[in-house]
């Protein structure tokens, strides 16, 4: 393993302890989307877009309610092999980190994909295009050894309809439906720790398209195909309601022999409706043992790729949505319906602006809370062998370890009620590539 991973599943180890510990302490209280899935020996996740991270509300709900993420849309082969041989993970990088620096999982999506599929694949010969696959599945898998808790291996794979048969797609079309199959067994070689999914939607109940992805469960389990979940999707709206069978169905399958996940849930609607079909979804994945977490498409209403329904948890301003309270109760939560977001007189939230080889930029927006702030105080923690090498639009002044930076403002002290400021520093990494932690933000 590389040096960067070593250290990375390192980190990752010591988080995993301490989420463990956070979550066995929160378990009485139970008051967020996390702690109470936890409570219930399952987790709770989001899609993640990396561009938001460095929203201080963004990254204050996702850092307390939940315990899983999915990068929305950067580790799909678009994102992370734009050319051929030419790898870049800075974005996902970026939510790993983020995920691994507040003790959360990472669901990892998706491998193999017909769509967000770079130019340069669909003109490839059936030969070079199965190099190219595999090597895309080793390449990833491999790059985030260790830290992935699933993977959706192959994504929509079948048509919808009654056919029952496989999507059209490169792929398919020159591969043949083998081409599923290999992709399993190459990912189980690239990272045998990793949980292998096949995801895919309108497969939440039974129907023709969730029958066809059943009997190639089946058949993979039979004939020894490296196969650990499947993901329901789970995406719903008026015309596409939550199945009355979606029990039946994630239980049909984890009869199988494999673990079910809700993996992209998000329900079209509000009010009541929305929070019921919410709390069903829940108590489905609770009934069936082998459901071993959910993840929603999204933390607000706002980023939502439905972009002009509500179809999340939290609405455009980070408020709690009935659908909250319902998702919080149905996994034996409590405290829904307070907003704990309000009480601190400021926040202060990191985000990593930019990256090289050997250093990145941090920076940390400071936000004032429902009254105006004079002057604030926070404070950024490094990891050695990690130095700041130099810090902007702030004074900083630094423990006797050299690790601890105190953080005042120079001359952005005073916000008014809800507004924010930044401050920016830069980090040689001498090696290490921790994700350094904010303080609280204490204001006068
Ligand atoms: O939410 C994603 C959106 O930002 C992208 O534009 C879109 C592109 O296809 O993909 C969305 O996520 C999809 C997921 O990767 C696979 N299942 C359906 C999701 C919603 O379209």
């Amino acid at each position: 393993m590389h040096l960067t991973h070593l250290l990375r599943a390192a980190t990752a180890g010591l988080i995993a302890a301490t989420a463990l510990t956070a979550a066995a302490h929160t378990a009485e209280a139970a008051d967020t989307l996390g702690s109470a899935a936890a409570g219930q020996g399952r987790y709770f996740g989001t899609a993640v877009a990396a561009s938001h991270l460095g929203e201080s509300d963004y990254a204050a709900t996702l850092d307390r309610e939940f315990t899983s993420v999915t990068p929305e849309n950067e580790m799909k082969w678009d994102a992370t092999e734009p050319t051929r041989g030419g790898f870049t993970f800075t974005a996902a990088d970026q939510i790993v980190n983020h995920a691994q620096s507040h003790g959360m999982d990472v669901r990892g999506h998706t491998l193999v994909w017909h769509s967000q599929l770079p130019s340069w694949v669909s003109p490839l010969g059936a030969t070079d295009l199965r190099t190219a696959m595999n090597s895309h599945i080793t390449q990833l898998m491999t790059h985030y050894k260790g830290e992935i808790h699933s993977w959706d291996v192959v994504n929509e794979a079948f048509q919808d309809g009654s056919s029952g048969a496989r999507r059209s797609s490169p792929f398919q079309d020159k591969l043949g439906d083998g081409f599923i199959e290999e992709a399993f067994r190459t990912a189980r070689a690239a990272d045998p720790a990793a949980k292998l999914c096949y995801n895919d939607y309108n497969t939440d109940g039974v129907n023709a398209k969730s029958n066809a992805v059943y009997a190639m469960v089946k058949d993979f389990k039979a004939r020894g195909v490296p196969i650990d979940c499947v993901g329901f999707q789970s995406h719903f709206n008026s015309a596409s309601p939550v199945p009355a069978d979606y029990q039946a169905n994630l239980q049909r399958f984890a009869d199988l022999g494999v673990d079910v996940q809700i993996t992209e849930l998000d329900i079209e609607g509000s009010g009541t409706a929305q929070a019921t079909s919410y709390g069903n979804v829940v108590k489905a994945c609770l009934a069936v043992s082998r459901c071993t977490g959910l993840t929603v498409w999204g933390v607000t209403d706002k980023y939502s790729w439905r972009s002009s329904g509500t179809p999340l948890l939290f609405d455009g301003s980070y408020a709690k949505k009935p659908a909250y309270n319902a998702v919080l109760t149905a996994l034996g939560g409590t405290g829904g319906g307070t907003d704990p977001g309000t009480g601190a007189a400021c926040t202060a939230t990191y985000s990593t602006d930019a990256q090289w080889n050997d250093g990145y930029n941090g920076k940390v927006t400071v936000t004032a809370g429902t009254a105006p702030v004079g002057a604030w105080t926070t404070t950024v923690t490094l990891t050695a062998p990690q130095k700041v090498t130099a810090v902007w639009n702030a004074t900083a002044t630094w423990d006797s370890s050299g690790n601890v930076m105190t953080v005042k403002p120079s001359w952005n002290g005073s916000l008014a009620a809800g507004a924010s400021t930044s401050f920016g520093f830069t980090v040689a990494k001498n090696g290490s590539v921790a994700v350094p932690t904010v303080g609280t933000c204490t204001a006068s």
